[in-house]
């Protein structure tokens, strides 16, 4: 198993691990189903694939002990995870490892074949859990109950929802992060992880148990960004599930499919054009300008709304900002006054998200501008550090060095 990070994520995270394993089929086809398999395995038999596989390395904050997902009945009973999750890009992973080892031929091409075969009713029931239980208002979006689960943690996308989080008490928490990171203005706040913590204490207050977690949590929101990425992996198992002769899951994930593009489509601002995430609890719209403002960019579903976003993105206040040295979607316009160049998901460029970015353009012919952020971020991470995310305007790697989707994503590009 490939760690998300050496020191900083010394275990398997979801979204993360999907992205290793292009990088990985790059080199071995049998190595990059290895490093899926052993996320699959820990999908809770609700449907939900965990955030993080713990392994037994010891040093991450929050661990499983924190976490007391062990006596979960639908998490396997020899996997330790966390009790959430984070966007489901695996089967974008599942499809781009088929198609490299059909490439390739042989016996690359059967163990794919194989993998992805049962893969399909993992892929099918993880959507479809998105899809229902997280979308308990029927709104087409699905909702999270954590930062974390949109793994863009503290984006200003949160702030509100999160101001209105009451830890009634402090919560012990001995952070492992800053240790780590040499430069605390990299990672999130004590203020903030406090909010972090209690979120997760409330879900472990019902046992993780989806028909509770609605009513003791405070912190329900659809996620754009996450719905958008679920109609692309829809459409990813619908194409799977076609070449591999199963019609009746295909017409069910296209379906699934269109929900998603739908929700994210009504999400769109008539005023600012953004798309925004919706508060369950406070019932309004939150229309914060960050990246996943422009998430029609990835979801498609309508031609107009997609050349807006495209233009937005690539403008002056954002990928295009006079500020920039490298013309790379930042995570937060260097216009806007919270812009933290090298504060995680409040302004740094993210090699992984460009990767997910520019796979949604080429797969919609916009050839040109994936190009474009391909290049940037080789170029970025000529610096060999690898960084977790990037200063944009300076280039400088920030958070963790060797990050493993980071290493990964150049792979794909170069390989
Ligand atoms: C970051 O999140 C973890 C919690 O899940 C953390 O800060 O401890 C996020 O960037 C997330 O998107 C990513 O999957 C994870 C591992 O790289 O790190």
């Amino acid at each position: 198993m490939v760690t998300a990070a050496p020191k900083l994520y010394p275990h398997q995270w979801s979204w993360d691990a999907a992205l290793i394993s292009i990088g990985l089929a790059h080199m071995s086809i049998p190595r990059a189903l290895r490093e899926l398999e052993n996320l699959f395995r820990a999908q809770w038999s609700t449907g939900m694939i965990p955030h993080i596989v713990f392994s037994d390395v010891p040093g991450y904050f929050p661990g499983p002990d924190v976490w007391s997902t062990d006596t979960v009945p639908a998490k396997p009973h020899d996997v330790r995870t966390s009790g959430i999750c984070q966007p489901p890009v695996h089967a974008i992973a599942v499809a781009r490892i088929l198609d490299l080892a059909v490439a390739k031929g042989g016996e690359d091409r059967r163990l794919a074949e194989d993998f992805a075969r049962t893969s399909l009713d993992r892929l099918v029931a993880w959507h479809q859990w998105l899809m229902t239980v997280r979308d308990p208002s029927g709104l087409d979006l699905v909702e999270i109950h954590h930062g974390w689960e949109s793994g863009m943690d503290n984006s200003p996308r949160w702030d509100e929802a999160y101001a209105n989080v009451v830890v009634p008490e402090p919560i012990p928490m001995a952070r492992h992060d800053i240790k780590v990171v040499g430069n605390i203005e990299d990672r999130p706040t004590d203020r903030e992880y406090q909010r972090y913590l209690q979120l997760m204490r409330e879900m472990a207050s019902v046992n993780f148990d989806d028909a509770q977690i609605n009513d003791v949590v405070q912190f329900r929101i659809t996620d754009v960004f996450l719905t958008a990425v679920l109609a692309l992996a829809c459409d990813e198992t619908a194409r799977l599930a076609e070449l591999l002769g199963r019609e009746d899951v295909a017409d069910g994930q296209r379906a699934l499919a269109d929900r998603a593009r739908r929700g994210v489509l009504s999400c769109v601002s008539p005023d600012t054009g953004r798309c925004r995430d919706f508060d369950v609890r406070a019932g309004q719209w939150v229309d914060v300008p960050t990246i996943a403002s422009w998430s029609v960019l990835v979801s498609g579903g309508d031609d107009a709304v997609w050349a807006d976003h495209r233009a937005a993105l690539v403008g002056e206040h954002w990928a295009g900002h006079p500020s920039l040295r490298f013309p790379l979607p930042p995570t937060v316009s260097p216009d806007d006054p919270g812009f933290r160049p090298r504060t995680y998901w409040r302004g740094p460029t993210w090699p992984f998200l460009n990767w997910l970015l520019t796979w949604a353009l080429a797969r919609r012919g916009d050839r040109a501008l994936a190009a474009t952020w391909r290049d940037a971020t080789l170029e970025l991470l000529g610096d060999g550090a690898f960084g977790e995310y990037y200063d944009p305007q300076t280039g400088q790697p920030a958070g963790s060095h060797d990050q493993s989707w980071t290493a990964a994503v150049a792979i794909d590009w170069i390989a």
